[in-house]
């Protein structure tokens, strides 16, 4: 039986427009989704760039006003794939005409956009999720299932960091194409944003709402050149941010992001320690999760290294056979399955527009703590 086409328009074409294009490219071949998602518009400001695109990845059209693409009536989800500072702007108007949205992460350049885009969605009533694609690595969601039959019995400890290394050198500039991660009006702040933003999704999920919060944080390198500009200027991004949290459910939390941590490309870890268990996960090694139970037979007692590539695992049976791995671009495909599936459910399953706001409220509160060097109060999405 022919599945109804589900029109998919994506704004952005650079890193995060080609992991959501091959997202829903592939999730057909792998799950059985409800609906045939058509990759029907790129939208990007550069035509050749974008007919370029269009022809790796076969869209149906291109576009190079986002404008032009919301306001198609052959599109039914708009996915914003573009930096941070046109986040806001397009999931709003993109919520007002009435399209299922999905955004890359953070959801705004901070708490006050993401509550704007929020508003919209809400007051429009349409499906949204934002891609915090790390919820959905499989050994992050067993984790997630530990969690949630009670394994680790009261949590004492989260602790989690997101180490890289690319912007060490002094000579790298800021702004423009590939490099606007750097440039704070566009990315509204530097590692907390981008990094920790994350690591605070993953954690609120795993282990409820951040309440308070104390912080450091640093600019390495003051001036940069701005590619777009030619001119030497100040950095306004933070280089590195590390800050203590007290979770509503009485736990601590210990959480660094940095950007000058030298041999560390993207060292994504979570520890969680509870009364009875304990977890460790690490992007470097994304297949496996450490897991130790205080409860198993003594002289057997010690840390479990799980490969998670068993039929029984989360989002395992849709790929090989057991014992053969997947990766990142896999928790895209996830994404795309969950999104497919629960919208036409009429339950879009999280990340929501909702949650992306109150991971932006801590990492609001991260960035005012850092100034005020006091502990701040994280504000309630709710
Ligand atoms: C930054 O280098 C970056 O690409 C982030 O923007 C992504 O969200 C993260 O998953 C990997 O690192």
């Amino acid at each position: 039986m022919n599945k109804p086409r589900l029109n998919i328009g994506i704004v952005g074409y650079g890193f995060m427009g080609r992991t959501h294009s091959n997202a829903f490219r592939r999730v057909p071949n792998f799950f059985d989704v409800p609906y045939e998602p058509v990759l029907k518009a790129i939208c990007g400001r550069n035509q050749a760039r974008a007919e370029a695109f269009q022809q790796t990845w076969g869209y149906e059209s291109v576009e190079t006003d986002w404008r032009k693409l919301v306001g198609r009536r052959d599109i039914d989800v708009i996915d914003i794939a573009s930096p941070n500072d046109t986040h806001a702007e397009v999931a709003i108007a993109a919520a007002q005409a009435g399209k299922a949205v999905l955004c890359e992460k953070p959801l705004g350049r901070n708490a006050a956009e993401s509550k704007a885009i929020v508003a919209a969605a809400e007051k429009a009533g349409v499906p949204n999720m934002v891609w915090y694609n790390y919820r959905r690595v499989p050994a992050v969601r067993l984790a997630k299932e530990l969690i949630g039959e009670g394994r680790l019995g009261r949590v004492f400890h989260y602790r989690a960091k997101f180490l890289q290394d690319w912007t060490i050198s002094k000579d790298l500039p800021q702004g423009g194409e590939a490099l606007w991660r750097l440039d704070a009006a566009v990315a509204g702040s530097g590692v907390t944003g981008d990094l920790l933003a994350h690591c605070i999704d993953t954690a609120i999920w795993l282990n409820g709402f951040i309440d308070s919060v104390a912080a450091v944080t640093e600019t390495f390198i003051k001036e940069r050149k701005h590619n777009l500009t030619g001119k030497i200027q100040e950095v306004g991004i933070d280089d590195a941010s590390t800050f203590l949290a007290r979770f509503a459910n009485g736990s601590l939390g210990n959480f660094e992001a940095t950007r000058y941590a030298l041999g560390h490309k993207a060292l994504y870890t979570l520890e969680i320690n509870g009364e009875n268990a304990s977890i460790i996960w690490d992007l470097e090694d994304l297949h496996r999760l450490q897991y130790f139970d205080y409860r198993d037979e003594g002289k057997l007692r010690g840390w479990r290294s799980i490969h998670i590539t068993d039929g029984d695992h989360p989002y395992m049976k849709h790929w090989w056979v057991p014992g053969l791995q997947i990766g990142y671009e896999h928790t895209f495909v996830h994404q795309a399955a969950d999104f497919l599936c629960g919208l036409a459910e009429g339950n879009v399953p999280g990340p929501s527009f909702l949650d992306g706001l109150a991971t932006d409220y801590v990492t609001d509160a991260v960035l005012t703590a850092a100034k005020s060097s006091a502990w701040e109060k994280v504000g309630n999405p709710q």
